[in-house]
């Protein structure tokens, strides 16, 4: 049983590819997301060498998914062509509509559940989606694109091509938490095997740096190496990490693993302040969840800051970066709750919201933030 719309998908893509269609590749900017953009971008490099291939994330103040915003941008590059979003795009209903209306066609590739219904992009694969009758639904979207990269090559996929992929399949799939068993289980392992050895100058550039004696435990190690990859910044829309990791030269990827190494050390340690500080705050309070905001944090360090305090406390976590009208926030549940149930409960007050169940993110307007934060008491004191 192949998951629901992947052959079609793959088909799409093999035609676009030939014909030398513009694709645009929208991913995520987390390295799961990062990390499905390489292999895609890799797969059609196989099949079409001189390709129109442009690869997109979202900068932070336009938010997750396909925005409005986004959406103008990559029409200032393209009037028309292929977009396919991976890791996103299962809830921009309208963004979609949009995209097909201004003479795009669109694939979907998202591995996070969607709401009643999908979007209506031409082809939308997603196996959480009515009628996807595969039994394991919990790939990464990594996973969910290596296995869209198979369909796509068939026999044309090297051995060493499929190994390079799964380090990155490993690396996602850890990253974002899901569940190792399964074909996840499986690809964790044989990625792992082989990534200090890696053929890929960006990964292979890292470990020159980062010294493996210091590694405590293999998580450790996709640890460090997620870290680095996250401090990588989002340029006009190109993110950093993706160029890194299709860097074919090993000098110029060691440039880079150095700076981004030196900004995930100073992050740690930024990370580390900022989570004793709260440690040290919450520790006096006695509340069912640990909500807190401020004008002057950082956003990209709250997702660290939460994982620990919400192990640390053992309590549902929210923190958020207070903007001038809108807060940005990102939650972290201890095993067995549901980020996303929590926050669908309080919907009506939030501006957008999604994620995973250990895992989500939220905006809210500033004058919903007290009201969020005791529909959110009250959901968890029931
Ligand atoms: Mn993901």
């Amino acid at each position: 049983m192949k998951i629901k719309n992947i052959e079609k998908a793959a088909k799409r893509i093999i035609k676009a590819a030939e014909q030398k269609e513009t694709i645009i590749i929208y991913g995520d900017s987390d390295l799961d997301g990062i990390s499905s953009m390489v292999i895609l971008k890799e797969t059609i490099d196989n099949i079409s060498k001189f390709n129109n291939v442009f690869a997109f994330s979202p900068v932070r103040n336009e938010g997750h998914g396909l925005s409005f915003q986004t959406l103008d941008f990559i029409k200032s590059k393209a009037n028309s062509g292929l977009i396919i979003t991976l890791d996103c795009g299962i809830t921009n209903f309208e963004e979609i509509k949009e995209a097909k209306e201004s003479g795009f066609s669109v694939i979907v590739i998202d591995h996070h559940r969607p709401l009643e219904n999908v979007p209506e992009a031409d082809i939308v694969v997603a196996p959480k989606q009515k009628g996807d009758e595969t039994t394991f639904k919990e790939y990464a979207n990594v996973g969910l694109t290596f296995k869209l990269a198979k369909e796509i090559l068939k026999e044309k996929m090297s051995p060493m091509l499929e190994q390079s992929f799964l380090e990155l399949v490993a690396l996602g799939t850890i990253s974002d938490m899901m569940i190792e068993e399964g074909e996840n289980k499986e690809w964790i392992e044989k990625g792992l095997e082989s990534i200090q050895m890696s053929q890929r100058p960006a990964i292979r550039a890292i470990f020159s740096i980062l010294n493996p004696m210091n590694f405590s435990s293999k998580r450790d190690m996709v640890s460090k190496v997620n870290s680095a990859l996250n401090s990588s910044s989002i340029d006009g829309h190109i993110h950093k990490a993706y160029l890194f990791l299709l860097e074919s030269d090993f000098d110029k990827a060691l440039e880079t693993a150095k700076d981004l190494i030196e900004e995930s050390n100073t992050k740690q340690k930024e990370v580390a302040l900022l989570t004793e500080e709260l440690i040290e705050k919450i520790s006096k309070e006695d509340s069912s969840i640990i909500f807190e905001g401020s004008y002057v944090w950082k956003g990209e360090y709250l997702g660290a800051v939460a994982s620990r305090l919400s192990n640390y406390f053992d309590k549902p976590v929210f923190l958020y970066k207070k903007g001038e009208k809108i807060s940005r926030g990102t939650v972290r549940m201890p095993k067995g709750m549901d980020a996303v149930k929590a926050m669908d409960s309080c919907k009506e007050l939030l501006i957008t919201f999604g994620g995973h169940a250990p895992a989500a993110g939220f905006t809210v307007d500033n004058s919903n933030i007290n009201k969020f934060e005791k529909c959110l008491k009250n959901y968890f004191e029931k």
